[in-house]
């Protein structure tokens, strides 16, 4: 679908052509993308909502034309509940700091899961250092499916926050994020969705989903890296205060008393980066064009056919196999006297055949540590993969695991 205009791609890699089932890491750029940030910075650069001259109203028109086509993909009630940051983990950083401040108090509880990135939980862990609260953990069932039945019991009148990962970036299953909303909201509790690996594979509607908060990163969706967002209910965004101070999220500044920008400016100190947003709304066309459903639907067979060629292997285990997936698949695998090869020894020799994918402990370690592994080696595939990318990824981890027996 579309490989060619992907430039990167044509290379070789080890005299091999490239293989990249990296893309839960970062994808690669159409070259409209690359395109667009050198127009930028060839023909309107000028900083934005600041200028009366010509290259600054430009600059700015482009800026606030992608955040419309950000909202149009999440399905936004409107643009002013987007908020550019520098990516997921600026998001979630911003909200804990935002929503932490007012709305967190020392015996107060924020509740995640236990297959979460770590964006997703160290930032919840220092604002309940700050405020003296507590951070649960929905358990996983054997399966590795979220156990719904315990997150229930979390729940309780003193939780605050949950914040939950639409789409694991270790085992790329599809968490059960709607019943999670519902269950919260009965309880009158607020959500975050981690949107990193689900809003590049899955179609989103934050309306129909009803997230309070949504986050994500530009450049696992084609963008460039530097921008995320973070999207929140108009209704929240309203009654919370602003995370950062500077210019940009003001009103008025004096020594005595500083009044705050309306939204989504409130959210958005100092200077936004507004080649990379510009930059983004082309890949968010990019993807348009194509459809969103055909490039959900593209990658879910890819990562099914995936699986299935793993699943042949023998002494190698697919985690979460046979639970839907969207995007990735980690494994193990094991030598014939039954001891783990480490992952990075498998990632290198993959690597020294052309085939780019992750090892390790993919900034989830509490998750890894449940699974009692040093790692795991993780195949993740993006609307240019192919058929024929599984085919010499398959062959060439036959190769690798041969060498390595
Ligand atoms: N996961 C991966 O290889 P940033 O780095 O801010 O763009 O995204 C952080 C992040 C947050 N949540 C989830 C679910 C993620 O997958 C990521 C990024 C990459 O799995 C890089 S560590």
């Amino acid at each position: 679908m579309n490989r060619e205009d992907f430039p990167i791609l044509s290379q070789q890699v080890h005299n091999r052509a490239l293989v990249y089932l990296d893309n839960a890491a970062t994808t690669q750029k159409p070259q409209v993308v690359i395109d667009a940030i050198a127009e930028a910075y060839s023909h309107w650069n000028a900083n934005v909502h600041r200028g009366v001259h010509h290259l600054s109203q430009v600059a700015t028109q482009k800026h606030e034309e992608a955040r419309e086509k950000v909202a149009q993909l999440i399905h936004a009630q409107s643009s002013e509940e987007i908020i550019f940051t520098k990516g997921t983990t600026d998001s979630l950083n911003m909200l804990a700091r935002s929503f932490g401040d007012a709305m967190l108090h020392e015996g107060d509880e924020i509740i995640v899961s236990q297959l979460e990135h770590h964006s997703n939980i160290v930032p919840w862990q220092m604002l309940c250092e700050r405020k003296k609260a507590t951070l649960r953990v929905i358990p996983l069932r054997e399966d590795l499916s979220l156990d719904t039945e315990a997150f229930k019991g979390l729940l309780s009148d003193k939780t605050r926050l949950v914040s939950v990962a639409h789409v694991s970036n270790v085992l790329g299953i599809v968490n059960p994020i709607e019943e999670i909303i519902r269950l919260a909201h009965e309880k009158g509790v607020p959500v975050c969705v981690d949107g990193a690996q689900s809003v590049p594979h899955l179609v989103m509607d934050v309306q129909q989903l009803d997230c309070d908060f949504l986050v994500f990163s530009a450049h696992k969706m084609y963008g460039p890296t530097g921008l995320g967002i973070l999207y929140g209910k108009k209704e929240w965004l309203d009654q919370l205060p602003p995370a950062e101070g500077g210019g940009e999220m003001i009103e008025h500044v004096s020594f005595e008393k500083t009044t705050y920008n309306v939204l989504p400016y409130k959210f958005e100190a100092g200077t936004p980066n507004y080649v990379g947003s510009h930059a983004f709304g082309k890949a968010i066309d990019y993807v348009q064009e194509i459809g969103l459903e055909q490039i959900a639907e593209h990658e879910h067979e890819l990562a099914k056919y995936l699986e299935a060629q793993l699943a042949l292997l023998p002494n190698l285990r697919v985690y979460a196999a046979g639970l839907p997936k969207a995007g990735a698949v980690s494994f193990n695998v094991y030598r014939e006297d039954g001891v783990l090869i480490h992952p990075f020894d498998v990632g290198v020799l993959l690597d020294r055949q052309g085939v780019a994918v992750r090892t390790g402990h993919h900034c989830a370690e509490p998750l890894i540590e449940y699974l009692q592994v040093p790692g795991t080696v993780r195949a993740s595939v993006a609307l240019y993969n192919t058929p024929e990318d599984i085919d010499a990824f398959i062959a060439a981890l036959k190769k690798a695991i041969m060498m390595l027996q």
